[in-house]
């Protein structure tokens, strides 16, 4: 008996529950190997996806004001930090940060940030946490002392969760940076239909490889036997839900054989891989309260595409 037979891996046991369901799905942390991850940093790079260099120039133009609202000596505890430049932009905005925290659940990326932050900021303490935020963590002794905690969320992340996971993520961020705590959240806004399907399909195709390169990768790790060209990437608007969704649509009927069993496509029918929710100010502030933040001011870009927020518990 084969390991796999013997103990299905955590993607071949998810994608073998989200393809046999009556609507297909795969959940969307399976985009992100090490493929994936390069095809989302080159998305973040194409003219047509604006949300990461918005956010950015909304950090730096209102850095000083975000510095002012959070106060010197922060601990800065970020979830999920990618690449590292959020953060580097973020410490050097703050007065006196007193360490940094970056915590995800893949050591590998962790050791890159805390280099690139290091090499940005010699003095400063970095702390990385091994953990997958998704769920409830501890954060280590940090040295700050009885320093605040300003938790850092970036990218509209949290768009990608479930509203009530949102509210579960956000409300437990509560309790992990504790009392006196802070949060600083980056939110993708609701706009027009044009502009949000060209940044979820884009002209150059990188989006559609980020997206088809899920289906390799459960050939290559699951043992799956996905004809890649035999699906399409669509991205479409869901203005019902306020979310662009991401799915691979079956040029033709097709079966596939993954772990032992055979899942059939019937022609144009979909596997429906990520949701990328977009908020209103007043949807964003509702999720907040209903994790318990009190307070949250928001920054936002000229036209009104992004926006940042500091949430106070
Ligand atoms: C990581 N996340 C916030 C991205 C988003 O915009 O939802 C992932 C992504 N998917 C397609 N393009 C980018």
């Amino acid at each position: 008996m084969s390991a796999v037979t013997e103990r299905p891996s955590a993607l071949l046991s998810d994608a073998l529950a989200g393809l046999t369901a009556p609507r297909k799905t795969l959940p969307c942390k399976w985009l992100y190997d090490a493929e994936g991850t390069r095809l989302f940093e080159a998305i973040t790079r194409l003219p047509e996806y604006y949300p990461t260099r918005t956010e950015i120039r909304i950090l730096d133009q209102h850095g000083p004001e975000i510095a002012r609202a959070v106060g010197p000596g922060a601990v800065v505890v970020e979830f999920g930090p990618g690449d590292g430049v959020k953060a580097v932009q973020l410490l050097e905005a703050l007065e006196a940060p007193r360490a940094y925290l970056p915590v995800d659940i893949a050591a590998e990326w962790l050791d890159q940030v805390a280099e690139r932050v290091e090499a940005a900021s010699p003095t400063l303490p970095v702390r990385p946490v091994v953990a997958d935020f998704t769920r409830p963590f501890d954060l280590p002794a940090h040295g700050g002392g009885s320093a605040a905690r300003l938790g850092f969320f970036s990218g509209s992340t949290i768009g990608n969760f479930e509203p009530a996971e949102a509210v579960a993520f956000l409300a437990r961020a509560r309790t992990t940076l504790g009392p006196g705590g802070r949060l600083l959240l980056g939110a993708d806004l609701v706009k027009g239909e044009a502009v949000l399907e060209a940044a979820y399909d884009d002209s150059a195709g990188v989006t559609a490889a980020f997206n088809l390169n899920l289906l390799t990768r459960l050939n290559r790790e699951a043992g799956a036997d996905f004809d890649i060209g035999g699906f399409l990437h669509k991205a479409r608007w869901n203005p019902a839900r306020e979310r662009v969704e991401m799915h691979l649509v079956a040029r033709h009927a097709q079966s596939v054989r993954l772990g032992g069993q055979t899942i059939r496509f019937a022609a144009g029918e979909s596997i429906h891989t990520e949701s990328s929710h977009k908020y209103r100010a007043e949807g964003l502030r509702a999720l907040a309260a209903a994790a318990g933040w009190r307070d949250a001011a928001m920054w936002t870009d000229p036209d009104r595409l992004f926006s940042v927020w500091l949430l106070q518990g």
